[in-house]
């Protein structure tokens, strides 16, 4: 049982006693933190709060977004705008990045987020939550771009989400496992209620959404046939299956749980390279799954690898319980 410890606690031992975090990387990760218990508080509003609903207006993926997307996305910028910590930011919500304005300082950490994911479940409570992910301002040219934020997810400083479900959990890492903080309402903190988390290599659950079953690759529709074909397949054992149709609750529950997880390439728009971003989802929570002993890749190579063009590029996604990700990877390699 992890020590009930606060998230400002467990980061300045991470800055003290591990040598993991710097003072900016703290105050970035804690602002983020302050910043997911206000976005929890207009989410948990519901229809109470003029949160729900569209706005009518468009993201730069031309989806229409909801009220809650710009709220969320606000709060966030807001929030870490002024700290000194970060040179911009870059959202799913945003068609490009937002630089930190001269009148405060700039510092060298870059800061991306998908501020709600899941937004088809905002108007039907189901849970929904802010991925983000932070690296390094590597180059050392005068100012910043989006050329900046173009680092494969190897380089990720930390990553982390809050899911807004029955439980506000915060689950974080900063390259020295995963821990995970539950919110105390009453005190308004984060306290750490999971440390080293462990996803198993094995799994009996898949997740992903099989109304898009005809449009897939081959070796999807293998692993998937072999998965229903239960114990009398060449599995020889049954499968369950799950799918939120929010990444955020999907990879909540293998982390907790154990399981896999793909949204995989199909053959409906075939130059979109999957349905996910590679910056802000993909990345951080393949860093995530990785920290916590999984694996992570588009089908042929692992995620954290890929070398990114562009900043709302699309990769196909297979994550979770390493012996899982392996085989349907194995499958992948055996087509091509
Ligand atoms: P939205 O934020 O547009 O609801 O998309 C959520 C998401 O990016 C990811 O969180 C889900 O796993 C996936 O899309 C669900 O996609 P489908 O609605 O096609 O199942």
């Amino acid at each position: 049982m992890s020590r009930n410890i606060s998230l400002t606690q467990y980061l300045v031992e991470q800055q003290r006693e591990h040598g993991r975090i710097t003072p900016p990387l703290r105050l970035l990760l804690e602002t983020v933190a302050r910043a997911c218990k206000r976005i929890a508080i207009s989410v948990n509003k519901g229809a109470l709060g003029d949160v729900l609903g569209t706005a009518h207006t468009e993201n730069v993926q031309g989806e229409v977004q909801k009220k809650l997307d710009v709220i969320a996305n606000e709060v966030l910028i807001e929030a870490n705008v002024w700290g000194g910590h970060l040179a911009a930011m870059a959202s799913e919500e945003m068609d490009t990045i937002s630089v930190v304005p001269d009148r405060y300082p700039q510092g060298e950490y870059l800061l991306l987020f998908d501020p709600l994911d899941g937004s088809s479940n905002i108007d039907v409570n189901v849970s929904i939550g802010t991925i983000f992910s932070v690296l390094r301002k590597v180059t050392n040219n005068r100012g910043v771009s989006e050329d900046d934020f173009l680092q494969p997810g190897k380089q990720q400083a930390a990553a982390g989400y809050c899911v807004y479900g029955p439980q506000t959990t915060l689950v974080l890492t900063v390259g020295d496992g995963v821990a995970m903080f539950t919110l105390d309402r009453e005190m308004g903190s984060w306290v750490l209620t999971e440390d080293q988390v462990q996803v198993p290599a094995d799994t009996k659950e898949f997740a992903i959404n099989m109304s898009n079953m005809r449009h897939w690759a081959p070796p999807v529709k293998r692993y998937i046939d072999e998965c229903l074909a239960g114990k009398e397949g060449a599995r020889g054992k049954d499968f369950n299956m799950r799918w939120v149709a929010s990444m955020v609750a999907d990879v909540h529950r293998i982390l907790t749980r154990g399981g896999v997880f793909m949204y995989p390439w199909d053959k409906r728009e075939p130059e979109k390279l999957g349905k996910l971003r590679l910056l802000y989802e993909a990345n951080p929570m393949s860093f995530l799954i990785e920290q916590a002993g999984g694996a992570a890749t588009n089908g042929t190579q692992r995620i954290l690898d890929i070398v990114p063009s562009k900043l709302h590029e699309r990769v196909s996604v297979v994550l979770g319980s390493k012996n899982e990700v392996d085989r349907v990877t194995a499958y992948h390699r055996e087509a091509a």
